[in-house]
């Protein structure tokens, strides 16, 4: 008995020094003080306070009164809370928020790359987020005219850059019936560029065969922005699609009007023939020699790993491929460029999705730093 005393107590004594565990000393609940005196930093490092922007990048009142004082930037993250103009499954409004959720855990200070050595966020660019355009969600004609207004107002200030004095605005959409807005003001500051375009779907639909055949209303949506921007004259005839393999409505209509529109194709497969390097020579084949902008629908990704969007197709490219293709286009002139069709009502507790959007986001920002681009002579 008394040797199995002995034992007890020496057990109980290691255990109740294991527990030993100082803590710094704290006052009583009554003396509590969260504030001042407690010597708790709640000033620094407080990625998950406050309200969510993009990165937890700076917010800036991008669309005040021509009276107020407003912060200069370079590149300007804008959201455009749009989705009446879509053809299967809605929720695309909720893309911006939804973007900047999936991308809380990004942050200037760390975020030094593995593959470049560089940090974006650090570097000349001054990087902000505006928060979103304010959109009716009632009259697409109304939305898309405040779109217009928005994206002209938030490229026409003077960046923070004199060097570089037009500013560049990446959209977090939104359906894909956004980016026509985002292409008009494009055009007006820089002149005409050629599109790269990750989608599984070619986009340039003629009105008259998807939509436009129940009114010219209707006619306007997010399979047939494309051609309309062709018929604004806002493209060049060197753009291309990337990761397409969503079917045809016409057997070859609508192939001819792509071609048509300035438009060649990498399909998804062909990433198993030609490979990453592959797809970026053709890419940067295609529209060398012009300044550029990329739009990004979400659905280039197989529904593995972007569930999240309105338009579904399998069969589509990983994340990890869609980001080798994007750091893969450094050096082009990219004066434009957006995220679109993230739909946050169809991800899973994993955000996968979102968590995809928010670095596809961070690829376009590394082209944007990573290439500076002059303004047209005549702006
Ligand atoms: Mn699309």
């Amino acid at each position: 008995m008394p040797i199995v005393n002995c034992v007890a107590i020496l057990v109980s004594c290691a255990l109740a020094a294991a527990r030993e565990i100082s803590f710094p000393p704290i006052s009583g609940f009554a003396e509590q003080a969260v504030f001042g005196q407690s010597g708790i930093d709640i000033t620094t490092g407080s990625a998950f306070a406050g309200l969510t922007t993009y990165a937890n990048l700076p917010y800036v009142h991008c669309l005040a009164g021509n009276d107020e004082e407003v912060e200069k930037y370079d590149i300007a993250i804008l959201g455009a809370p749009f989705d009446t103009g879509v053809t299967a499954r809605p929720g695309a409004r909720f893309g911006p928020r939804g973007i900047r959720q999936g991308s809380r855990r990004i942050s200037s200070e760390a975020a030094w790359s593995v593959y470049t050595g560089e940090n974006d966020f650090l570097d000349w660019a001054k990087i902000v987020d505006c928060g979103d355009a304010p959109l009716t969600f009632l009259d697409n004609t109304v939305a898309l005219k405040q779109l217009d207004a928005t994206h002209k107002l938030v490229s026409g200030r003077s960046a923070n850059s004199t060097e570089y004095p037009t500013p560049r605005i990446i959209t977090l959409g939104g359906d894909h019936t956004t980016t026509l807005s985002a292409l008009r003001s494009t055009h007006q500051r820089w002149g005409d560029v050629s599109v790269i375009h990750f989608d599984s779907h070619i986009d340039t639909w003629d009105p008259k065969v998807l939509g436009g055949g129940i009114s010219h209303y209707a006619g306007v949506n997010h399979g047939t922005f494309l051609h309309i921007a062709h018929e604004e004259g806002l493209i060049r005839n060197t753009s291309i699609h990337a990761g397409i393999r969503a079917p045809m409505v016409r057997p070859k209509g609508d192939l001819r009007n792509d071609i048509r529109c300035g438009f060649q194709m990498v399909k998804a497969r062909d990433i198993d023939r030609i490979g990453i390097s592959g797809v970026i020579n053709r890419l940067k084949e295609r529209v060398s020699g012009s300044k550029v902008y990329i739009s990004v629908d979400i659905d280039v990704l197989d529904p593995a790993f972007a569930p999240a969007t309105g338009t579904a197709e399998v069969g589509g490219w990983t994340t990890r491929e869609l980001l080798s293709i994007l750091d893969g286009l450094a050096g082009l002139e990219v004066v434009g460029a957006d995220v679109v069709e993230v739909a946050p009502i169809y991800d899973n507790p994993g955000e996968t999705t979102v968590l995809a959007a928010a670095e596809v986001v961070q690829s376009l920002i590394r082209l944007m730093v990573a290439q500076p681009v002059e303004a047209m002579s005549s702006e």
